[in-house]
């Protein structure tokens, strides 16, 4: 069966979620603060709208249970840029959320990290004009 509608491809055709996948995350604002970065590896998935961060990929099938839930980011407003100021690693690209949180991405997989940012940001570009 197509996966495209038959009137043509809508919006949900090419925002199709990502299924998770482990890359490198720091945190770098809260509420606008600056923190000190901490890179961590971190189990991370994609919704329709929102941008999901598990510890570890068996998480994402156990987080039904309380005290088990991801950390969510909510894409929509938010910003998605590469980045080579803010890091010394390659393959680096920020979000930063309406509500001041600002997060770096990363893995040195090009093509998987590409596949990210396009994903993130055309979700972000599509809930930004919904
Ligand atoms: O942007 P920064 O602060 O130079 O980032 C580096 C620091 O967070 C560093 O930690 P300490 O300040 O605790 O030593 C990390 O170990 C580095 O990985 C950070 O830089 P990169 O360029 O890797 O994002």
């Amino acid at each position: 069966q197509s996966q495209h509608s038959i009137i043509g491809p809508s919006e949900s055709d090419v925002t199709v979620p990502l299924k998770g996948e482990y890359l490198n995350k720091a945190k770098i604002s809260e509420g606008g603060k600056k923190l000190r970065k901490n890179w961590t590896s971190t189990w991370v998935v994609l919704s329709n709208n929102k941008l999901l961060f598990y510890k570890e990929s068996k998480q994402e099938v156990t987080n039904l249970k309380p005290g088990n839930k991801p950390d969510e980011v909510d894409l929509c407003g938010a910003t998605v840029e590469w980045t080579s100021d803010k890091s010394s690693r390659k393959n680096v690209f920020q979000i930063m959320t309406t509500t001041g949180h600002e997060f770096l991405l990363q893995s040195d997989n090009y093509p998987s990290i590409c596949k990210w940012h396009d994903t993130i940001k055309m979700t972000a570009d599509r809930l930004s004009s919904a």
